[in-house]
C-alpha cells in the first residue's frame, strides 16, 4: 500500500490553521458553529469530496466520508477525529487525526487494496469544550446517552452569551433528522483515532507510536458562589463574605486534592473564571467558574467530585457565602480494544517501529465511540508535551509514522471477519 501524502497532511494542518476567530493572537480559536467553524467545514468537505469520496454530515454537523467495501452490510469501521480547537490553541489537536481519516481512505481507495467493510472516515464537530462548556457534543449525540439523545436536549445546552446549541446549529442549516444521528451497539464494527500525546511520554523516550489503552475521563462542574458586594476601603477584614477568598480557597483545595492522589491521570483544573462586579476597589460578590476532573478510574473521581462538594457546604458555614453547582457532565473513563491494540503492536512491528502503550491524559471522542464499539487510539509524539497552546508542535516525519500505523491498521481491520471481543 502506497504511503499517505505528506503534502495533503502539511497542506491541510497549514490551510485549517488559518480558518481561525482569533487572528490576533498566536494560536488558533475555532469553535463550533463560528464562520472560522464553518470555513473549516467547507474546506474538509472540499477535501472529500475531490477524493471522491462519498460525503454526508448528520443533524449535528458530524462529516463524514465513506469508502464502500465488498460487503456493505457488514458493520463498518469509522476512523476519525475532531477539527474544531480550544481557544488560542495550537495546529495538531484533533486536525492530524480528521485531515488524517480522509488521508486513510484515499490511499486504500488509490492503492486499490481489496476491503471487506465499508470504511468512514468521521470529523467530529465539537470535541472541544471551550462554547459550549461540555466536552465531545458531536459524539456524545451519536452515542445517545441520557442528556444528549433528543434535539430538545440542544435547547438546555448554552454558551455563555446565552445562545442555545439548538439556536447555533439551526442558525447553520443544522438540526435535520437528528434522530437519526444516534447509532447503536453493533451499528459499527470498531473505531480507531490518530492523534498527537499532548503530554511528554512518547518524546521523553525517544519512541514514534504510543497505542493507547485507557483514555481518562473528565468531569465538568459549573460552581457559583454568591457573597456580599460591598466597599473594598470602608469593610472591615472580619465583616466580609468574599466570594473571591472563597474562590481562592476551592481552587487550592482542589489542587491539594488531585497532587495527594499522586497519580497522573487524576487531575483537577479551574481554567475559567467571571468574577462580578470585577473591580479593584469592589469586594466581589459572585465567583462564576468551573471545574474540570480527570480520572482513569470512576470510583476516586467520583469520589473527588463528592468531597469537593462537601467542601463547598464547609466553606458556606465558615464565610457565609452561597455556593450552586451542576455537574454538566461526568463521563467514565473507557479502555481499548485488547483485539485491536494487538492488531496495531502487529503493525508497528511489521514496519519496525517502536511503540509505547499508554494511557491517555486528555479525552477524545474515542472515549465516546468506546461505547458504541472496540475502539482504540494511535498517537505521535508532541514536543515538550505541550498541547492546548500556540506552541503545540508535531514535526511532519512522526504524524507521516502515525499515518502508517493507521491506514494499515484500518485495511486489516477492513478486512477482519472475526469478532474483536
Ligand atoms: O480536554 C481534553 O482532554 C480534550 O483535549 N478536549
Ligand atoms: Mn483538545
Ligand atoms: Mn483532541
Amino acid at each position: 500500500m502506497k504511503r499517505a501524502d505528506r503534502k495533503f497532511m502539511e497542506d491541510g494542518i497549514r490551510t485549517l490553521h488559518t480558518f481561525n476567530s482569533t487572528p490576533e493572537l498566536k494560536g488558533n480559536t475555532r469553535y463550533i458553529f463560528t464562520d472560522a467553524d464553518m470555513q473549516a467545514r467547507d474546506y474538509l468537505k472540499s477535501l472529500i469530496k475531490e477524493a471522491g469520496l462519498e460525503l454526508y454530515e448528520d443533524g449535528i454537523g458530524n462529516i463524514f466520508a465513506v469508502l464502500r467495501g465488498e460487503d456493505s452490510k457488514l458493520p463498518p469501521v469509522w476512523t476519525g477525529s475532531h477539527f474544531d480547537t480550544v481557544i488560542n490553541g495550537g495546529m495538531y489537536d484533533g486536525v492530524v487525526g480528521s485531515l488524517g481519516a480522509i488521508e486513510a481512505l484515499k490511499v486504500i481507495k488509490d492503492s486499490g487494496e481489496r476491503h471487506l467493510r465499508d470504511i468512514a472516515a468521521v470529523l467530529f464537530t465539537s470535541e472541544e469544550s471551550g462554547r459550549f462548556g461540555i466536552g465531545c457534543l458531536g459524539s456524545h449525540f451519536i452515542t445517545g446517552e441520557e442528556g444528549f439523545v433528543s434535539i430538545e436536549d440542544t435547547k438546555r445546552i448554552k454558551d455563555d452569551s446565552g445562545v442555545t446549541l439548538y439556536e447555533a446549529m439551526t442558525e447553520r442549516g443544522y438540526g435535520k433528522d437528528f434522530e437519526k444521528i444516534r447509532k447503536k451497539k453493533g451499528d459499527i464494527f470498531a473505531f480507531i483515532e490518530l492523534h498527537i500525546e499532548q503530554g511528554p511520554v512518547l518524546e521523553s523516550m525517544g519512541i514514534p507510536i504510543g497505542i493507547v489503552t485507557g483514555i481518562t475521563a473528565p468531569t465538568y462542574i459549573s460552581v457559583t458562589i454568591k457573597g456580599e458586594q460591598r466597599h473594598a476601603g470602608s469593610t472591615p477584614m472580619n465583616a466580609r463574605k468574599d466570594s473571591m477568598c472563597a474562590f481562592a480557597e476551592i481552587v487550592l483545595e482542589l489542587e491539594s486534592y488531585a497532587k495527594s492522589l499522586g497519580h497522573p491521570n487524576f487531575c483537577a483544573t479551574v481554567g475559567k473564571v467571571n468574577v462580578s462586579p470585577n473591580a479593584s476597589n469592589v469586594i466581589a460578590g459572585e465567583v462564576r467558574f468551573t471545574i474540570d476532573l480527570r480520572g482513569i478510574k470512576s470510583k476516586p473521581k467520583d469520589k473527588m467530585a463528592e468531597d469537593i462538594i462537601r467542601f463547598f457546604a464547609y466553606l458556606k458555614e465558615k464565610r457565609g457565602v452561597k455556593i450552586e453547582y451542576h455537574i454538566d457532565a461526568n463521563d467514565k473513563p473507557m479502555f481499548s480494544n485488547e483485539n485491536l491494540v494487538e492488531l496495531i503492536e502487529g503493525v508497528c512491528e511489521d514496519k519496525k517501529l517502536p511503540y509505547h502503550k499508554m494511557n491517555s491524559g486528555a479525552y477524545h471522542d474515542s472515549l465516546m465511540m468506546a461505547k458504541l464499539c472496540p475502539m482504540a487510539m494511535i498517537f505521535v509524539p508532541s514536543k515538550d508535551g505541550i498541547s492546548h497552546d500556540p506552541d503545540e508542535y508535531t514535526s511532519m516525519d512522526e504524524i507521516m509514522e502515525g499515518m502508517d500505523v493507521l491506514c494499515e491498521s484500518v485495511l486489516r481491520i477492513a478486512n477482519r471477519t472475526e469478532p474483536l471481543n
